[in-house]
C-alpha cells in the first residue's frame, strides 16, 4: 500500500484511501426526508427508519471533522420561483402537498424553508460547504466536481439518504468522474428495507461496479488504527 494511504475492510474489497485526497460527502439529510410532514412523508414513507442513520453519521461526521477532512453536505430543493424544478418532478406523484406547496414545514423542497434544512443533529459548521442541488445526483447542475478537484480530492466516504435515489444516483455519478466511493452502510437510510440491501449490492457487486461498502465502525476503526490525522488539506 501506498504511503500516508489507510486500509479499510469492504466489500467486495480493501479500500485504501490517501486521507489527504478524502471527503466525506451528507447527502440530503434534511428534515422534509427525515421529519414527519414532509417530502418523503408525503411521498407515503415512513420517515422514522431513516432516523437510524443519525446517531452513527453524527460520531463519524465528530471524527471526520476532528481529523481534518473535507466535508460537504448536500440539500435536494429547489429556487423559490421553481425555475429549476421540472415540470415533470413537479407533477410527479400527484401529491396533494408536493414541491413548492406549502406543508407543516414550510415550502415542500423550496430553499428557505425550515423543512428542506439540514436535521438540527447534523448541522453544517460555519466552514463546511453546503451544496444545493436540484436533482437526486449531487453532481447534476452544481459545482461538486469542481470543488473536489479544487481540494484535489479522489475517494468519497459517502452517507445520507436516500440510498437507492440520492445517494445511488450520486455514487453512479462520482464513479463515472473517476472517484472512488466508500459507501458506509450504517450512515445511509431507506424507507425500504429490500432497497436498502439491494441498493448497497448493486454498488459492490461486480467487483465494485460503483464503489465498496463498509460500516462506520470499521472506518473508524482503520482511520483510528493508521493514526493518521489529515494534517492540512492540499
Ligand atoms: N424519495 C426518496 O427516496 N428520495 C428522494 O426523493 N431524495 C433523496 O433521496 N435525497
Amino acid at each position: 500500500m501506498a504511503e500516508g494511504k489507510i486500509s479499510v475492510g469492504a466489500e467486495p474489497y480493501d479500500f485504501e484511501f490517501d486521507p489527504r485526497r478524502t471527503a466525506l460527502l451528507v447527502i440530503d439529510m434534511q428534515r422534509d426526508f427525515l421529519e414527519p410532514g414532509g417530502f418523503g412523508e408525503q411521498l407515503g414513507n415512513d420517515v422514522s427508519r431513516l432516523r437510524q442513520v443519525i446517531p452513527p453519521l453524527q460520531r463519524l461526521l465528530a471524527n471526520m471533522r476532528e481529523d481534518g477532512y473535507l466535508v460537504i453536505h448536500t440539500r435536494e430543493g429547489h429556487r423559490a420561483d421553481l425555475s429549476d424544478c421540472p415540470p415533470a418532478k413537479i407533477a410527479r406523484g400527484r401529491l396533494s402537498c408536493g414541491i413548492g406547496d406549502v406543508g407543516p414545514m414550510g415550502r415542500v423542497l423550496v430553499r428557505g424553508s425550515y423543512g428542506h434544512d439540514i436535521v438540527d443533529e447534523l448541522k453544517p459548521l460555519s466552514d463546511e460547504a453546503v451544496l444545493d442541488k436540484p436533482g437526486k445526483g449531487a453532481f447534476f447542475a452544481t459545482d461538486l466536481d469542481l470543488m473536489l478537484r479544487n481540494h484535489g480530492i479522489e475517494s468519497l466516504v459517502v452517507t445520507g439518504v436516500t440510498t437507492e435515489v440520492c445517494v445511488n444516483t450520486t455514487v453512479r455519478e462520482a464513479n463515472d468522474r473517476g472517484y472512488e466511493c466508500l459507501v458506509l452502510d450504517d450512515c445511509v437510510g431507506s424507507y425500504f428495507p429490500e432497497f436498502q440491501e439491494y441498493a448497497l449490492r448493486m454498488i459492490k457487486a461486480q467487483g465494485g461496479i460503483f464503489g465498496w461498502v463498509t460500516g462506520s465502525t470499521d472506518l473508524l476503526g482503520a482511520m483510528a488504527a493508521a493514526g493518521a490525522s489529515v494534517g492540512g488539506r492540499i
